[in-house]
């Protein structure tokens, strides 16, 4: 090989000068920086951290810039975009076998019916506080814990019938005809999951097969658990019989995947624990109890702020989303787990539920808020904001629910939880709540002190959520709430009523002469959400106004129209085409949200009556913890003994 001399270039060393090996030397070290730097520094990247990290660490935090908040408000938990920024592994679109019939027999029933009649609702006449709490403070673990838990009891401390005189029939003809309608809907929806996804996660209508995702960490069977009360509530008993059987039988706990611990509490301890309250059914108590205990080495970090998800297998190893920067997790996330670990607490006698959710409630209350303002993103190792982007909608909303519900499930008692409501909805207020020119009432979002006047379908449950709180804060804001959650609602339909379809966008605008319409192509899809019809539901029992009920209606004949497809309903991809295009899912909070809310909508309150429930997130109901009472029946039925 000839090396050419370089006129000026010394023959010593590879035939270069001192300064230009200076040079060289000084180009590789900044080339080795700039890798070590990427894998840490440049967008997340959870595989190449994996290298570095074991799973149970985070790195430091910083907070992050306004695009990175940018590109992650695209992601909420329970979207599409979401489940897709998800995880690795597990089955992809598309990769799933066709299975066109039930894999279990649904002839024979073997199960013995659990159903009650509402005879045997003793309705609580008062609870006049009791000497002890055994229940409370017993110390055993599951399996050797002794709960102490009364189903009976818990039956004598309700104020009334959970389904009411006649499960909420209406007396008009024609909010009954609607209801029966509703009750049709579901049993399309349940019958064509039942044929061609049963023991999936969700349907694919259009393909006609199931989908399994990857938000669940394998379990298997979403569709039912999620839908184990809307069968019971609506007396689709035959259903429900089915679903509680592949519980039994086939609801399987030990995965070994990669689970959203959101999703599996909302959706699975949600429905599990409020299946066991209505029925009383011993088999959905073990279950969820179970469940529960898998989900807690995600509280192994050094604040207890749980990580976003989990290895539900023997590791119990658990990591924040790839997606969210600085190894942070999400408001929504760690803050929507309060009602079902209450009750997890409640059903087993294992304190530990309670304490992790108490420390999460105390770390929230304590640390300083910008504005008053709760960020989205906390590290689980500092316990610091992450970065300072705020909403009701995606990414903040349930955890803002949960304070009020919290309230109200505590029979009133929790009052830290009233206080952090009611000073979240303070700087909601003087922060983020605006007036568009068109007299749109909207609440925008917050980006360091920049709105974006944007509104999110999932904020939409925010017209419910003040509604319901309105009574139990500062008297003189009583009305000034009411008509606040009325104009959010109303603000809500509006961005039905201005597409094509009548149904809403997943994100619409008050910018740029927008006034609740979408107007990014990416923010024009409905996949089945139930946030404008949650909040038609809660305005009904509130005010009675009968445009709540008109409203649900329109929802009902444009769900009809457009989503219902041959084999179940399917999301769209742009409602305000008016040649739909389906996107071929049928979401599991369909059936346990959107139908379940439209029915209630068109029943008597005395169906599920909100002195005795408090809805969790994913709709299930969740009684109304009366600790006096069941003290006072523990201790009256030990002396009798
Ligand atoms: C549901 O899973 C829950 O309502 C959750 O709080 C937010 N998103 C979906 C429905 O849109």
């Amino acid at each position: 090989m000839v090396f050419r001399k370089l006129p000026g270039v010394s023959a010593s060393g590879m035939g270069l000068r001192l300064s230009q090996k200076f040079v060289f030397l000084l180009f590789l070290s900044g080339l080795v920086t700039l890798c070590f730097g990427a894998l840490f520094f440049l967008p997340d990247s959870v595989r190449l951290k994996r290298i570095f990290l074991s799973k149970n660490e985070s790195p430091a935090v910083t907070v992050g810039s306004e695009s990175d908040a940018r590109e992650l408000s695209k992601k909420v938990p329970g979207d599409q975009e979401h489940q897709r920024a998800s995880l690795k592994g597990a089955e992809a679109n598309g990769k799933l076998k066709v299975s066109r019939k039930p894999s279990v027999t649904h002839g024979a029933r073997t199960v013995e019916r659990s159903v009650r009649t509402q005879d045997d609702w003793t309705p609580a006449r008062a609870h006049e506080p009791a000497a002890r709490d055994e229940r409370v403070t017993s110390p055993a673990h599951h399996g050797q814990h002794n709960s102490g838990f009364n189903y009976e009891t818990f039956k004598k401390c309700l104020l009334k019938a959970p389904l009411g005189t006649e499960r909420g029939k209406p007396s008009d003809p024609q909010t009954l005809q609607r209801r029966e309608k509703v009750k049709e809907m579901m049993k399309f929806a349940w019958d064509n999951y039942k044929s061609y996804a049963w023991g999936k996660n969700e349907l694919r209508p259009l393909t006609k097969n199931g989908h399994i995702g990857n938000m669940f960490g394998g379990l298997r069977g979403a569709s039912i658990v999620d839908s184990l009360d809307t069968l019971y509530i609506m007396g689709l008993m035959d259903e429900y019989e089915e679903a509680k059987e592949w519980v039994q039988n086939n609801l399987d706990l030990n995965s070994n995947g990669e689970a959203s611990v959101f999703e599996v509490n909302i959706r699975y301890v949600g429905g599990l624990l409020s299946a066991f309250y209505l029925t009383g059914a011993e088999i959905f108590k073990q279950k969820v109890v179970e469940l529960g205990e898998k989900l807690l080495p995600a509280f192994n970090t050094p604040t207890g702020i749980p990580r976003g998800v989990i290895n539900l297998g023997s590791s119990g190893t658990s990591w924040s989303w790839g997606w969210a920067s600085a190894g942070s997790s999400i408001l929504a996330e760690f803050g929507t787990l309060h009602l079902e670990f209450l009750h997890l607490s409640e059903v087993s006698g294992n304190p530990t539920f309670t304490e992790k959710v108490s420390n999460i409630r105390k770390l929230l209350n304590k640390i300083e808020k910008p504005h008053g303002l709760y960020p989205n993103f906390l590290s689980p190792v500092s316990g610091n904001w992450v970065q300072h982007h705020v909403s009701i909608g995606g990414l903040g909303d349930s955890f803002y629910e949960y304070l009020i519900k919290s309230y109200l499930m505590s029979d009133k008692t929790d009052e830290e939880a009233k206080r952090m409501y009611y000073s979240a909805m303070e700087a909601i207020e003087t922060n983020l709540v605006q007036k568009s020119p068109g007299g749109l009432t909207y609440v925008a979002e917050w980006r360091g002190g920049i709105l974006d006047h944007k509104m999110g379908h999932l904020a939409c449950f925010s017209g419910g959520m003040i509604g319901i709180g309105a009574d139990d804060g500062p008297q003189e804001k009583k009305q000034h709430y009411l008509d606040l959650a009325a104009e959010i609602t109303h603000t809500c339909h509006e961005s039905y009523s201005r597409t094509a379809t009548k149904l809403g966008p997943e994100a619409f605008r008050f910018d740029a002469g927008a006034e609740a319409t979408a107007t990014r192509l990416s923010d024009r899809y409905y996949i089945l959400r139930p946030e404008v019809i949650e909040s038609y539901m809660y305005m009904w029992r509130l005010t009675h106004d009968p445009k709540y009920r008109e409203w649900g209606w329109e929802a009902v004949e444009a769900l009809e129209k457009h989503c219902r497809v041959d084999a179940g309903f399917s999301g769209i991809r742009d409602v305000y085409a008016s040649t739909v295009s389906h996107d071929n899912m049928q979401q599991s909070f369909f059936l346990s949200e959107t139908l379940k809310y439209l029915y209630l909508l068109f029943s008597d309150d005395d169906l599920l009556p909100f002195e005795d429930w408090v809805f969790n997130t994913e709709a299930h109901p969740l009684p109304v913890i009366r600790k006096s009472c069941q003290l006072e029946h523990n201790t009256r039925q030990t002396s009798l003994e």
